[in-house]
């Protein structure tokens, strides 16, 4: 049976953190899926399709594109995308305790929804600080982005904010 799992988030847009944990959960499964998904919650800088370009393009780079594949979903619950590629485990970063505390209750209520596993996996601690946000806000006041994104991101930002 192929081992298939999701990595979902906002990527918006992707930094060396997520890429880190993307590379290491794709050593771990036959199938890894990065999806992108809206966060009602968050107010956007990207388009979703600019996300999924970006993603596609710092994977390649970075070599380890061989069972990743990038999608993004509006549709529905998370665990119906994990349903419809045959997912049985989605995959997040934890960075901090504020991470663990709103990463729970969806990991319990995704179990119960469909039985989808989460697992949570701890950063590199180069990236632990890094989030899209810091990196939304730096590229928004004009500092250098590229200590935190794939380079990718940073020639796109660098290129459309500037
Ligand atoms: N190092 C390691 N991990 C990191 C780093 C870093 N530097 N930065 C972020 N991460 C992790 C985050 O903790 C998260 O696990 C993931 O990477 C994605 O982060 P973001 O910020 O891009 O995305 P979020 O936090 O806005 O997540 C958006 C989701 C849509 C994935 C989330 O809100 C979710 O799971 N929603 C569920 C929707 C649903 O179906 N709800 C109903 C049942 S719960």
């Amino acid at each position: 049976m192929r081992r298939i799992a999701v990595v979902p988030g906002s990527f918006d847009p992707a930094t060396l953190g997520h890429l880190d944990v993307i590379e290491r959960a794709a050593g771990l499964f036959d199938e890894l899926h990065v999806l992108v998904v809206h966060n009602p919650d968050k107010n956007a800088l990207l388009p979703i399709a600019q996300r999924v370009s970006l993603l596609e393009r710092a994977i390649a780079d970075s070599g380890a594109g061989g069972n990743i594949v990038v999608a993004s979903w509006s549709v529905g619950l998370l665990v119906d995308y994990c349903t419809e590629v045959g997912a049985s485990v989605l995959v997040k970063g934890i960075r901090s305790q504020v991470d663990v505390a709103y990463e729970t209750p969806m990991a319990i209520v995704n179990r119960n929804l469909a039985g989808v596993e989460t697992i949570f996996m701890l950063p590199d601690p180069a990236h632990a600080h890094v989030s899209s946000s810091l990196v939304r806000q730096v590229a928004a006041l004009g500092g250098d982005v590229a200590p935190y994104v794939p380079r990718a991101v940073a020639d796109f930002l660098q290129g459309s904010l500037r």
